[in-house]
């Protein structure tokens, strides 16, 4: 199996931008390395839902797929097989009548990227990317946990399924589909949407995708993401792990010219380790700096490789999402949606930004299933209130104190994430980033007329 190839034909289509691993431990309840703390509620949460009277409008889930086979190898390591026979069934009870709706009222153009993907059959029959039997069951699971929250007497959504509360979109791949699927499954019940018929999921073209950091259509989105899949040894202290690792596996960058990327390493060892197949032993014991080194790689890839950039690269790769949903809490406020519950089956290159701008990232990589919740809730006197959620936990969303924040300052507090089409078109194509790191050198040789510093591993 040709990894190079592999690596090449990928660019950033696919593994890099709908960045690819994946990690063992998951949202779930049963993963005994999943140190996440998943306690749905802060301890005062109940108290002060009470007190303020608050009542839940709605809630968008924006959910990472499930476990899935890889999207990359690893050189000079054997392949582990993924048996079609064992990791592509479908799970009866996720599998319902389902149609998918073009958000373009035409036909659903072919995903290029299920296109480069079906290029890789692995060993044992099942093709790179796609949802394992394993992801399905996770994804179901979320929506049982959605469930138990959210459907119910009194509570948002009634048990029947209702085609105008609830509101599905994915990415155009076969495996976000599918996670979009389970998740419904999971609420609602495969005899309940079968029997109502209705359910459909929505799917964009292309060149107006929001649900992930897109470089089809925006430049700026391409170079950040490029600097960093390309160029991270400027990362410092990346290249020294870099050779060290490419030793192990008995690489020679230097000649083949392909430096040996920790996201490839990564994401091969994390579907291994996710479905229970073999990891070989030189690999596990570097594990620990595998993934440091490959999630920097990846936060660099949606975050930018400078702090300067930080603010416009999560503007960039996340906000048109976040934007997205701030309309849907518009409406909801002023009852023009009877939207209860959106659904966005996307990838960690969106879930990662994403806790950025909501002050709370915590520098991991997304594991699979993982969910970013924004529920809206309406008080006593009619004001909004917002709480976010990571893995069905509180967070302290950027300015805010405790789990809810008053929608006017959740509003405030991430306004400058929020990017209209017309403006993220114009900085998209701009040359800001440019500006930035000509700003960066004139500080930097300030700097260095102070230190006496003759070269920085900048990173831009
Ligand atoms: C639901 O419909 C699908 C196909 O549309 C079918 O394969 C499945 O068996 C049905 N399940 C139930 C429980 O009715
Ligand atoms: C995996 O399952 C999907 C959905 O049932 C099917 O379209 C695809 O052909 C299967 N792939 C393999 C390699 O079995
Ligand atoms: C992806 O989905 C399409 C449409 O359902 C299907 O034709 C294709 O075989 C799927 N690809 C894989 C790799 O399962
Ligand atoms: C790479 O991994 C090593 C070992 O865990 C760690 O010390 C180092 O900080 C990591 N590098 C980066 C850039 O995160
Ligand atoms: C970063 C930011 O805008 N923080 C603000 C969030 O909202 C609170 C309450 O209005 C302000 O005090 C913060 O300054």
């Amino acid at each position: 199996m040709g990894w190079w190839r592999l690596k090449r034909v990928t660019g950033y289509l696919g593994a890099v931008v709908v960045c690819g691993g994946c990690v063992a431990r998951t949202c779930l309840t049963d993963g005994a390395s999943d140190n996440i703390d998943r306690s749905p509620q802060r301890s005062g949460d109940s108290e002060e839902i009470s007190r303020r009277g608050l009542k839940l409008q709605q809630v968008q889930v924006f959910f990472r797929h499930g476990a899935r086979t890889p999207i990359h190898l690893t050189p000079n390591i054997e392949q582990a097989s993924y048996r079609a026979d064992i990791h592509n069934r479908t799970l009866p009870h996720t599998d319902f009548k389902l149609t998918l709706k073009s958000l373009a009222g035409d036909t659903i153009e072919k995903s290029l990227y299920e296109l480069h993907y079906s290029k890789t059959v692995l060993q044992g029959g099942c093709v790179s990317g796609s949802l394992t039997t394993l992801g399905q069951q996770q994804m179901f699971e979320l929506g049982q946990r959605l469930r138990s929250e959210y459907v119910g007497q009194g509570a948002l959504l009634d048990p029947t399924f209702k085609k105008e509360q609830v509101y599905v979109r994915s990415t155009n791949i076969n495996r976000t589909i599918a996670s979009a699927r389970c998740v419904l499954a999971g609420i609602f019940g495969v005899h309940e949407l079968n029997d109502s018929g209705s359910a459909s999921i929505s799917i964009s073209p292309q060149k107006d995708e929001v649900l992930l950091p897109n470089p089809h259509v925006c430049s700026v989105v391409r170079d950040i993401n490029h600097a960093a899949m390309i160029h991270f040894d400027n990362i410092p202290g990346i290249q020294q792990d870099r050779l060290h690792l490419e030793k192990i596996l008995g690489v020679d960058s230097s000649t083949s010219g392909h430096k040996l990327n920790f996201i490839v390493v990564r994401d091969d060892m994390i579907a291994r380790q996710a479905h229970g197949l073999h990891v070989p032993e030189k690999l596990l014991l570097l594990q620990a700096m595998i993934e440091r080194n490959a999630t920097r790689i990846m936060y660099h890839a949606f975050c930018g490789q400078h702090e300067a950039e930080l603010e416009l690269a999560v503007r960039m790769t996340a906000g048109p999402a976040l934007t997205m949903a701030v309309k849907e809490m518009k409406a909801c406020i002023k009852g023009s949606s009877q939207q209860r519950v959106c659904l966005y089956s996307v990838h960690d290159s969106l879930i990662l930004p994403l806790t950025v701008i909501l002050g709370s990232y915590d520098g991991r990589w997304p594991p699979f299933a993982a969910d970013i919740r924004l529920e809206l809730y309406a008080d006593k006197q009619g004001e909004h209130w917002v709480r976010a959620r990571y893995c069905g936990k509180a967070l302290n969303i950027r300015g805010c104190h405790g789990s809810f924040c008053k929608y006017s300052d959740f509003i405030k507090n991430i306004s400058q994430f929020l990017v209209e089409k017309e403006d993220y078109k114009r900085i998209c194509s701009s040359n800001i980033l440019k500006k930035i790191a000509k700003d960066l050198l004139v500080h930097d040789s300030k700097e260095e007329d102070d230190d006496g510093r003759s070269e920085r591993p900048a990173g831009l």
